[in-house]
């Protein structure tokens, strides 16, 4: 069956794919599995019938037959646990690739996530200048961790995994801040993860939707 995700009808990144859809895309382009994509306008979002699927009036979301599921973490977890591929077959290194994609959630994106907020919802305030430092300083503190756990690896613990890709696509939303700059392991990480034909795949399919030409189900 092929399951159907949900994005954005007009994405505020204009392309650039840093909305969350786009790891589910990604998951699915690294496991083979065909998808239908259902767009939603900005004024159907917070409406009943999309809150019905995403009680957070959010995208993105995954229907396949029965199965109902938002959260792109959950989602991406779900195609891994469905497909070989992106979950390794011994049970510790398996366990493992989970606890990145909860570090990539959990630990690496809420301050990604609170600077980008600052950004776009403080730069014209008068404190901004101030406010933004410790946001900053924060985010700095993941990566440099990060950047001491890949030490020279390609990818956080072994083959490439459903953790490496939620890391990538967490890490993109510094894209444009200069941050990641500042760890060229870390910068050589994402590079490497962008660099995977999925990952070009699923780039193309959600800029083709920014730029008019998606086809969609
Ligand atoms: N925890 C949820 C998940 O992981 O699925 C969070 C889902 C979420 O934040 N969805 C966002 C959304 O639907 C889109 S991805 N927002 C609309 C709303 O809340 O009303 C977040 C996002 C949006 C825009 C950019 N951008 O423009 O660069 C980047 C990321």
């Amino acid at each position: 069956m092929i399951p159907t995700i949900t994005a954005f009808e007009r994405s505020p990144d204009r392309g650039r794919g840093l909305a969350r859809d786009m790891r589910v895309r990604w998951a699915l382009e690294e496991v083979g599995q065909a998808y239908d994509v259902r767009l939603v306008p900005w004024p159907e979002m917070k409406q009943p019938a999309h809150r019905a699927v995403q009680p957070f009036g959010q995208i993105p979301t995954y229907e396949e037959g029965d199965l109902v599921l938002f959260e792109s973490g959950a989602i991406v977890f779900h195609v891994a646990e469905r497909h070989p591929g992106l979950l390794p077959q011994d049970a510790n290194a398996r366990a493992r690739a989970i606890m990145w994609m909860f570090a990539a959630l959990n630990t690496v994106e809420p301050p990604i996530v609170e600077r980008s907020m600052a950004f776009l919802l403080e730069r014209e305030k008068s404190w901004y200048a101030e406010r933004l430092p410790p946001f900053k300083d924060r985010v700095r503190v993941v990566l440099h961790d990060l950047s001491v756990q890949l030490g020279d690896a390609d990818w956080l613990d072994g083959a490439f995994s459903a953790g490496d890709l939620m890391m990538v696509h967490v890490l993109r939303r510094l894209e444009g801040s200069g941050m990641l700059d500042e760890f060229p392991g870390v910068a050589a990480y994402v590079a490497r993860g962008e660099a995977r034909p999925a990952y070009q795949r699923a780039f193309d399919a959600q800029r083709a939707v920014f730029a008019g030409n998606a086809s969609t189900g």
